[in-house]
């Protein structure tokens, strides 16, 4: 149930078999790629944040014989557009989008693969949709819960990372602090776009700055670019500020009877300070079928040695199913 980081590296980088633009409404278009081998296991990606859009090194984690990788931007973020729009972006949106990619693929069913808000997402998408889904690998474990939020944004992860939680708060001032939540939203919907930009990056510099047992510079200075910024504070806040549209809040482990019986890993960092290890749990004690192996020396990121190389297990033995 626990491990070191060990062995398994990334799969050569590889050209897209197949992009596309889909309309899911009148207002959104999302952006679609396709890797690996048309006649492969179908497997969807869901990324994170939300708002985190997808990185071409995602592929990677996908042996590209044996799969047929589908990867969206969800909506506002990647190439989807309009971008950084928080109209029409909704959980349940994007779990209708996901669908909407599955028909106009012609995928029966298929394996969903997702860490942080790419787990939230694959656990609202199959408990809606638990017969197109073979089988679940999720990491990095995040429900959207009001204890989850709190930790991360308003105080928790503050007594771990007091230096970063400086940068963070400075664009709010003092009087505000006591609900940094609301406090940030306001300012990330401000038609003000110099206000905007300055909480975007003070967000996701605090994520980026957290998200690795070992901080990382270039993580930092990836998420502190203004494009990337506006969308992932923008679309994530929205998304904090409104539960998520969860009903109860712990919807995603009150209705795990509907994907008990789906082949499912849990992948966690014990040292994940953004999504600490006590979702994890919560999800491995309603789910014990699921397998559930806890990386002793990572943090949040996907990019974790330990995390990769049981992610690339994950994806070799779900390859089989
Ligand atoms: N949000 C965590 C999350 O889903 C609470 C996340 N953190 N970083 C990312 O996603 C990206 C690497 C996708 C930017």
């Amino acid at each position: 149930m626990t491990s070191n980081s060990k062995g398994l590296e990334l799969f050569p980088p590889i050209d897209s078999l197949n992009t596309f633009n889909l309309d899911v409404s009148e207002l959104h278009t999302i952006h679609v790629s396709e890797t690996g081998n048309a006649n492969g296991k179908p497997v969807v990606f869901l990324h994170g944040g939300p708002g985190g859009g997808i990185e071409p090194f995602y592929s990677q984690y996908f042996h590209p014989e044996k799969w047929r990788l589908i990867l969206i931007d969800q909506r506002g973020c990647g190439e989807s557009t309009p971008f950084a729009e928080l109209k029409e972006n909704t959980t349940w949106d994007l779990v209708a989008d996901i669908e909407k990619v599955r028909e106009k693929l012609g995928i029966n069913s298929w394996v969903v693969f997702g860490g942080s808000w790419g787990s939230t997402l694959a656990l609202a998408y199959s408990q809606a949709h638990p017969n197109r889904v073979k089988g679940l690998i999720l990491r990095g474990i995040f429900m959207l819960r009001k204890k989850e939020l709190e930790w991360f944004y308003q105080k928790g992860a503050s007594e771990i990372y007091p230096d970063a939680f400086e940068h963070y708060i400075k664009p709010i001032p003092s009087a505000e602090r006591g609900d940094l939540l609301s406090a940030f939203y306001t300012r990330l919907t401000s038609e003000d776009s110099k206000q905007r930009l300055e909480a975007a990056r003070a967000w996701a510099i605090w994520e980026g700055a957290t998200s690795k047992l070992y901080s990382d510079p270039n993580l930092v200075e990836r998420f502190g670019q203004d494009e990337f910024a506006e969308a992932f504070a923008r679309i994530e806040c929205h998304f904090f500020v409104n539960g998520g549209w969860f009903n109860p809040e712990d919807q995603l482990l009150q209705d795990i009877e509907k994907i008990r019986h789906i082949p499912a890993v849990i992948i966690q960092g014990r040292y994940d300070v953004v999504c600490p290890m006590t979702s994890a749990w919560d999800l491995h004690t309603a789910w014990p079928e699921a397998d559930f192996h806890i990386i002793q020396d990572a943090g949040h990121s996907m990019t974790e040695p330990g995390i990769k190389s049981k992610l690339i297990e994950a994806t070799e033995k779900f390859s089989a199913l």
